[in-house]
């Protein structure tokens, strides 16, 4: 039985990283763990561009833009958004995981879910390179993942001819 995965060798790939404004006390970290990621995992400081727009909400716009440009192998979704702090906390978090999902659905480029949705900072700083993990990394390790799975599994030429 055929078993196959993406490898994390990111030499070579090219990959947009938008990333919210709003919250960027932490967003910053994220993008700072996403970026650094992904030069260990090879990719050239030239083939990482990073678009930053207002907030999660608009995340998922961007990440269309970069996802239909032809430009990038995977686009890294990054954002915080924190109940304690938001009124309107269901429909901007909402808003951005179903967005960031039909993008990635509706294009077959990677489009990877970086936005942290919790109920606190603390729970933010934890996500964010402190005791939970690093949300911005972790992205970044599964962009270069997918779009080499995707290269993997593209459309072959000879299977069926
Ligand atoms: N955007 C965030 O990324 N995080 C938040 O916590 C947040 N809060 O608290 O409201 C937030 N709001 C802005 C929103 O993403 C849009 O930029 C704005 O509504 C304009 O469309």
């Amino acid at each position: 039985m055929p078993e196959i995965e993406g490898s994390l060798d990111g030499a070579g790939l090219r990959v947009c990283v938008v990333v919210a404004r709003w919250n960027e006390f932490i967003t910053h970290k994220l993008l700072e763990g996403a970026t650094s990621t992904l030069r260990e995992r090879g990719l050239r400081e030239e083939d990482v561009t990073v678009a930053w727009v207002p907030g999660a909400f608009e995340v998922p716009t961007a990440a269309q833009w970069a996802a239909t440009s032809g430009r990038f192998d995977a686009v890294i979704c990054l954002g915080a958004v924190i109940r304690g702090e938001t009124a309107h906390f269901e429909y901007v978090a909402g808003g951005a995981a179903e967005g960031i999902a039909a993008v990635a659905r509706s294009t077959g480029v990677p489009v990877l879910f970086g936005v942290l949705t919790v109920e606190s900072v603390e729970q933010a700083m934890a996500r964010a390179g402190g005791k939970d993990g690093h949300k911005g990394s972790e992205s970044a390790n599964a962009a270069v993942e997918m779009a080499n799975l995707r290269k993997l599994l593209a459309p072959s030429r000879d299977r069926f001819a």
